[in-house]
């Protein structure tokens, strides 16, 4: 493959060697009695060049003719030999190694692009040409050819990785919910409905209920990455109708802090883990520049009080007893950042009123909840919580929210025959992608975006 030439080259000891490779035409130009194509194989780019020889016996002009009518993006098989450039090669990615053509098959012939690739990978506050998102993801298929793109999603996937080693170290079992429900958990209006063998049902909100149901099971730690379905009616730069949850659920024995600490734990693993993908972090800030993460080990903990008290200090009124509106908690991740350095942290014990039905109400005020949500750069990326595992107090709090109980009376029954305490948390894995490399909407860190205007690619 093309990543191997240069290695490939040192071997033989700058030795000329025979190479057929498949890849994509990148550019091409034609200069006479030459083509110079750069070819690419997914991020890595080599200069491949075809002359007409004297007798025309290797390359004739009628190739390079043919050569330079391949259209850009095409796939392409070449065959020619790998030399060393007398200077190395400006513009592509192995600049040591260059392939002097002397045949060219076409594989699969490219129609004509969308929109051009290099205008793709321009920086956003850079002269020139520009494609608005939109275009994007209509091609995303094209549009995920870029090197940011290529390594947005590689990050990602690291994410995932790391979250689910770190919990199977510990010991967590990982589990598969179903997501066709009988009801919402998370609140009725942002719910998909659909008709099930004749009877309503709705896509999951969440695996809440079942994650909680596999704890009354015994199963002690349990952890999901799955999708997770919102029908949600705003366009933002932050929700989308269908995401990836991971999502873990365990039993506690005194505090919800032992919730905590995983998290923390949990969340400075994976972005320790991170800072190994360097080439990737290296590709989307070429174009979309970000500041690296600040985190404290451990992660800094505030309470919703201590927040209101921030915020206060700051001239901004905020009622205890209330959530946060996204534009507060974007201030108070600011304040945060100003007075602790970090960009991570932990805000905890919530008023009553800002949290579902399932949400244990703190034993010294309940006014207050045993719960959390944690922020990267003053956005939400996790909710958590201890739950509520007396049946008679958890009905009495889902009539309080309004929910239709007959829907969810299998989940309340399951904590009828002993039930652990227990606590766990939600994360969306777009939103993590997207706040770690501080993209501005989380379309960027959705490989085919879901959201209230779009249903295709
Ligand atoms: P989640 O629903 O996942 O808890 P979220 O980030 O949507 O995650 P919410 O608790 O729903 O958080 O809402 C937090 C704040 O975000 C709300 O107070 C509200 O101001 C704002 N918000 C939530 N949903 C929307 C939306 N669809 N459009 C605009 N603002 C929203
Ligand atoms: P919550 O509703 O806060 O909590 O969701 C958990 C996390 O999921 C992500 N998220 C979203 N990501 C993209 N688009 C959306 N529309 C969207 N909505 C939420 C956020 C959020 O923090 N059952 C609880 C979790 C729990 O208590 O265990 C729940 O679903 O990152």
């Amino acid at each position: 493959s093309l990543s191997d030439l240069e290695a490939k080259i040192q071997e033989s000891g700058a030795e000329p060697f025979v190479v057929r490779l498949r890849a994509r035409i990148h550019a091409v130009r034609g200069k006479g009695k030459s083509a110079f194509v750069v070819l690419r194989d997914r991020t890595a780019t080599v200069q491949c060049v075809f002359f007409v020889d004297k007798e025309q016996k290797v390359v004739s002009k009628g190739m390079v003719k043919y050569v330079t009518s391949v259209s850009k993006e095409s796939v392409v098989d070449v065959t020619g030999v790998a030399v060393v450039p007398s200077s190395p090669v400006e513009g592509c990615t192995i600049k040591q190694v260059e392939i002097q053509g002397t045949g060219m098959f076409v594989v699969s012939k490219a129609a004509p692009l969308p929109f051009d690739i290099a205008d793709a990978c321009r920086r956003e506050d850079a002269e020139g040409a520009h494609v608005n998102q939109d275009t994007r993801l209509d091609n995303r298929f094209i549009d995920l050819r870029t090197p940011a793109n290529q390594a947005i999603f590689r990050i990602q996937s690291a994410v995932g990785q790391l979250f689910r080693e770190n919990l199977l170290s510990k010991d967590f079992v990982e589990i598969h919910t179903p997501k066709i429900m009988a009801g919402s958990s998370e609140g009725g209006s942002s719910v998909f409905e659909l008709k099930y063998m004749g009877r309503n049902a709705c896509l999951a909100q969440s695996p809440q209920l079942c994650k909680q149901m596999a704890i009354c099971a015994d199963f002690g730690k349990v952890f999901e990455i799955g999708p997770v379905f919102r029908a949600e009616k705003s366009f933002t730069h932050r929700h989308l109708c269908e995401f990836v949850g991971m999502d873990f659920e365990m039993t506690i024995k005194e505090h919800y802090f032992e919730l905590l600490d995983v998290i923390d734990e949990l969340f400075v693993y994976m972005f320790d883990g991170l800072k190994n993908k360097k080439e990737e972090l290296e590709a989307v800030n070429q174009q979309y520049p970000f500041e690296p993460l600040e985190y404290l080990r451990p992660s800094l903990r505030l309470t919703f009080e201590e927040g209101v008290q921030l915020l206060k200090e700051n001239g901004i009124d905020q009622d205890p007893f209330d959530d946060l509106s996204t534009e507060v908690e974007r201030t108070l991740g600011r304040l945060v950042k100003e007075k602790y350095k970090t960009d991570f942290y932990i805000l905890h014990r919530y008023p009553l009123a800002a949290r579902p039905f399932y949400t244990m109400p703190a034993p010294d005020d309940p006014r207050y909840t045993n719960s959390y949500d944690v922020f990267i750069r003053g956005e939400e990326i996790i909710s958590g919580a201890q739950r509520i595992h007396d049946p008679a107090l958890l009905t009495e709090r889902a009539k309080a929210k309004g929910m239709d109980v007959s829907t969810i009376e299998s989940y309340i029954k399951s904590f009828s025959f002993g039930a652990h305490p227990h606590g766990g948390c939600g994360v969306g894995l777009e939103r993590v992608a997207m706040l770690y490399l501080g993209l501005n909407n989380i379309r960027k860190s959705s490989m085919f975006p879901r959201d209230p205007q779009r249903l295709t690619p």
